[in-house]
């Protein structure tokens, strides 16, 4: 018997049932003209802050509310409500990305029919959410100027599902040698499509430019 190879695939059967649901979520957000946007990024690196800033850039046009993906506590959403958002925080008991299942169950005490956008905050990680379809409209990732330019030639699955690219935290671009131009060539070699939004969250240098393209698309479902 040698050189017989048995392969159990366990990663497939996941995905399969994980799918399925994201095309009922799909279904669902289509039917409710609500946008739902995927936002990818490792801990740390600014997705709530750009969240918060994206809320009050959006506000006054759209009814928004946030799903909080965390491994544990409810921090995140304690923050969004804080601004009279509502919020809804999934904590998944170590698993390191959000899935389907959990976000039919989150949107179940969310009022689909008033709301216009939703901002999902994804676990933080830049390899795992990578793979698991939500039913979102568009995943958007986050890289902030401390994680470093060479960040899309190591994690370059992120970069390419990711409709647009948001760098964060440029105010603190004079103490991190970051080079934009190589992180711009990087990204434009893995997803020449993709539009890069540099930004900081902190200081809301660069949020109009980045609120106005995901405006856009939020109107078009409307
Ligand atoms: N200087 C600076 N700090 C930022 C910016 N955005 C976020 N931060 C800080 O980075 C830390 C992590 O931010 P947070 O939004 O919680 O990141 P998350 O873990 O990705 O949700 C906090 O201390 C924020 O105040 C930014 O644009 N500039
Ligand atoms: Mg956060």
């Amino acid at each position: 018997m040698t050189g017989m190879a048995t392969h159990i695939d366990m990663k497939q059967p996941i995905l399969d049932k994980n799918d399925r649901l994201a095309e009922e979520n799909r279904a669902l957000f289509a039917e409710k003209h609500v946008f739902v946007l995927n936002i990818l990024a490792s801990p740390g690196s600014g997705k709530t802050s750009t969240i918060l800033a994206t809320i009050e850039a959006l506000r006054d046009e759209f009814n928004i509310a946030v799903i909080e993906g965390d491994i544990a506590s409810s921090v995140d959403s304690e923050k969004i409500k804080a601004q009279g958002i509502a919020a809804v925080q999934i904590n998944t008991g170590g698993a390191c990305h959000l899935e389907s299942d959990m976000i039919k169950r989150a949107v179940d005490v969310l009022d689909l029919d008033e709301l216009d956008l939703i901002l999902l905050e994804n676990v933080g990680n830049l390899v795992c959410p990578t793979d698991f379809d939500l039913g979102e409209n568009a995943k958007v990732m986050i890289l902030s100027v401390p994680e470093g330019d060479d960040k899309p030639l190591k994690y370059p699955g992120v970069f390419q599902v990711s409709q647009a690219v948001v760098l964060n935290k440029i105010d603190t671009m004079p103490v991190f040698n970051f080079d934009q131009d190589a992180f711009c060539d990087h990204v434009k070699q893995l997803n020449p499509n993709a539009p890069i939004f540099p930004l900081s969250a902190t200081t809301g240098q660069g949020v109009e430019a980045w609120a106005e393209w995901l405006a856009e698309r939020v109107r078009a479902v409307q």
